[in-house]
């Protein structure tokens, strides 16, 4: 004797999986902080802005750097090894995972008068 489902079962149970995946899909996505940060110049002062940005432990975190200066600048989070050089008018993304709750500390390692920034992480 086999057993056979019920169509309508059949058709439930497809539907209850499209969901399940759908959700799982939406709930891994959703963990993604999305921030940009723009080089500027005021009042002599060049700094990354906004020079304090948060994310959530363990997201994927995408950094868009935008250096709107007219000479490459550093973007340097030591703690993360996390080094990288923004030409003049070029925009980067650089991609990473948040890492522990804390903060980090961002400078230009290029210029020691550029201001630095901190990047918080939370629980
Ligand atoms: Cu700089």
């Amino acid at each position: 004797m086999t057993l056979k489902s019920h169509p309508v079962q059949k058709k439930l149970l497809w539907l209850i999986s499209i969901c399940l995946i759908v959700l799982w899909s939406g709930a891994v996505f959703a963990q993604e902080a999305k921030i940009t940060m723009i080089n500027v110049l005021i009042e002599g002062t060049k700094i990354w802005l906004p020079s304090a940005v948060t994310a959530k432990e363990g997201e994927k975190v995408t950094l868009k750097l935008v250096n709107k200066l007219d000479k490459p600048h550093g973007f340097f989070i030591p703690a993360l090894d996390i080094k990288v050089v923004v030409k003049e008018n070029e925009t980067k993304e650089i991609v990473f995972q948040a890492p522990d709750a804390g903060s980090y500390e961002i400078k230009c390692h290029l210029h020691a008068a550029h201001l630095g920034g901190v990047l918080f992480i939370t629980k």
